[in-house]
């Protein structure tokens, strides 16, 4: 009888944590300090260059409160998408890109410029005003 409790017990708890996380919007990128969410899509590319190419990569980005299911788009000045490439022994950017709102409240990220190198890109987000790191997700 104790186990069958303790086994329903784990049954309930897991089937509340699965209904709780669900009732969450999906988040491409979660940036927890501003409990902000990141949808994003590349509109071009992502294009990794190799030799004398200079293809831009161009990305799609919507922020939303974490809490709004109905995922309205947020303004959000002071979030500074930043392309960042970590390789072995370094770490660095690239060119600046070009940052325009669009009319739904969803900015263009342009003029992304990444290199094919020894290491990874990595697409953050940066608070503007105090340089910490947001949230990120790798160039795949
Ligand atoms: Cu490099």
């Amino acid at each position: 009888m104790a186990i069958i409790g303790v086994t329903m017990k784990k049954i309930f708890i897991s089937l509340l944590l699965a209904v709780s996380l669900h009732s969450f919007a999906e988040c491409d990128v979660f940036l927890e300090e501003v409990n902000t969410c990141v949808e994003y899509n590349w509109t071009e590319g992502p294009y990794l260059n190799v030799g004398p190419a200079r293809d831009f990569s161009e990305l799609s980005v919507k922020f939303f409160d974490a809490d709004d299911a109905s995922e309205a788009a947020i303004d959000k000045e002071f979030i500074e998408v930043l392309p960042w490439m970590i390789m072995p022994n370094m770490q660095h950017g690239t060119r600046p890109v070009v940052t325009t709102e669009l009319n739904d409240g969803s900015y263009l990220i342009s003029k992304i410029l990444m290199r094919k190198m020894m290491g990874y890109w990595e697409i953050r987000f940066i608070d503007s005003r105090d340089k910490t790191v947001l949230g990120l997700f790798k160039v795949q």
